[in-house]
């Protein structure tokens, strides 16, 4: 079918009956395949399994529209327990929260986490003046909860400095014994974290033997084997390396490239193994074609006899389900196309392939939007917002709740505009009740919306 270009008159609004159905279902974010998070823009992926069996990335967020990776001002952390479906857990921190930080934002860049008594810590790079890139700087936050509840400290990491203090890395060995990594511009330091966490053990020291390091330190262990993993300087595709040794701070020895070029100028990878097969994740920029928006991927990475690392094979249709898994239910509230509130040129049009039977089109009109009222955020706490669609070419819309602007949402194409097959998922703190307000505003390609599903976050 093609796409209609019904038009009712500017500034004309349809009111139509609210109405929601309660179901239990088992939906979460599924984007299996490569990149494995598409709804949003996302970079620097860092992946740890968790006491809760459940796998957990720290990644970057690249904020569309991007200028530079300047407006990087917030994370969102991703989770799955079977390598298929990965739940948005929503947004950890933003730049607004630290108080040491850069008065103008951004530059919120890669980040990790790591658990040590009882307590998830989320470390990241951020300037802490106008001269971002003169005042890099490392903060941490701290939480009883892998994915909230984030509180950052009041200060930065002390005993840091000297070169670019990015992309901080932290390692906990089978003893305890924490160490952070970090460096970028060639140069990569490592050193013990005291048993607190946020405070250095004695003096960092520069790890010897790293072959064209530029950034991204990765540190894991293997059958007593010291891995570090790195992003290096070639020219336009930065490829992974990695280097072995028999203690967590070197010295080195260079093993060479394990992943080649994913296509973005920059690549940043983590390694963890998860339910008895070892992956890599990475980004590439295979969505969006452009450097500052960038998508996290992840593929099987296998280790030779030897325990050398095999050419890691970047794949599209990413890793396969690992495990029968029985899908968590939960209430979801689903909106129907027929319960929006329509302005601009959106329409409403009868499709009986829509789930719903409806779908509201002319999103591509820079005028159209459409708005779900009296949206129940349960008791309250996180909900994924997922936005069903159908979309002949990847467009995108801006996400909009309770008044505020989440920036945009991608809709990926689905194969034609009658496959609704497509889920733009989202996660935000929703209030309490059936008083929230999600708009949708087009003007940024096409696509059909059929409806929403609420979807709240376990645990909440
Ligand atoms: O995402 C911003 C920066 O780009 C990271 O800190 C680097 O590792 C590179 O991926």
């Amino acid at each position: 079918m093609r796409q209609a270009d019904h038009f009712n008159g500017r500034g004309r609004l349809f009111s139509l009956v609210m109405a929601f159905v309660s179901f239990v279902t088992g939906v979460e974010t599924c984007d299996a395949g490569n990149p494995f998070i598409t709804s949003i823009y996302t970079a620097d992926p860092s992946a740890h399994v968790w006491a809760d069996g459940r796998l957990y990335v720290y990644p970057s967020r690249d904020v569309d529209p991007a200028r530079g990776c300047d407006l990087m001002d917030k994370y969102h952390v991703f989770s799955t327990d079977d390598m298929v479906h990965w739940r948005d857990e929503g947004q950890v921190l933003e730049a607004t929260q630290v108080k040491w930080g850069r008065p103008e934002g951004g530059f919120m860049w890669a980040p990790d986490c790591a658990f040590k008594n009882g307590k998830y810590y989320f470390y990241f790079p951020h300037p802490s003046g106008t001269k971002w890139n003169d005042t890099w700087k490392i903060g941490v936050a701290v939480s009883d909860k892998p994915a909230s509840g984030f509180v950052p400290a009041d200060e930065p990491i002390k005993g840091l400095g000297g070169f670019a203090m990015i992309d901080p890395a932290v390692f906990v060995d089978d003893d305890g014994q924490a160490y952070m990594y970090f460096g970028g511009g060639g140069k990569c330091q490592g050193g013990k974290l005291q048993d607190n966490m946020t405070e250095l053990d004695g003096e960092m020291t520069p790890m010897a033997g790293l072959e064209d390091f530029h950034e991204a330190a990765w540190v894991f262990k293997r059958k007593g084997i010291y891995y570090l993993t790195y992003a290096d300087n070639t020219r336009g595709q930065n490829q992974l390396r990695y280097a072995t040794s028999t203690g967590p701070l070197g010295p080195w020895q260079s093993k060479g490239v394990y992943l080649g070029g994913t296509g973005s100028d920059t690549n940043h990878g983590s390694v963890v193994e998860y339910k008895g097969q070892w992956y890599q994740f990475y980004h590439n920029q295979s969505v969006s074609g452009r450097g500052n928006l960038r998508s996290i991927c992840v593929d099987k990475l296998s280790f030779n006899p030897d325990g050398s690392i095999q050419q890691v094979v970047q794949t599209k249709e990413g890793v396969a389900v690992v495990e029968h898994r029985t899908p968590a239910t939960v209430s979801a509230m689903t909106f129907s196309a027929k319960t929006a509130v329509l302005a601009g040129k959106s329409v409403l049009v009868e499709n009986a392939a829509a789930p719903g039977g409806a779908c509201v089109q002319n999103l591509h009109a820079a005028d159209a939007s459409c708005e779900f009222r009296d949206v129940d955020g349960g008791a309250t706490g996180r909900a994924t917002i997922e936005v069903v669609y159908s979309a002949a070419k990847t467009a995108r819309f801006r996400l909009n709740v309770n008044g505020v602007d989440h920036s945009f949402i991608n809709a990926i194409e689905t194969g034609g505009w009658d496959a609704f097959t497509g889920r733009a998922a989202y996660t935000v703190t929703l209030k309490p009740g059936k008083s929230n307000t999600v708009t949708l505003t087009g003007g940024n390609g096409s696509l059909n919306v059929c409806g929403l599903i609420i979807t709240p976050i376990p645990g909440d």
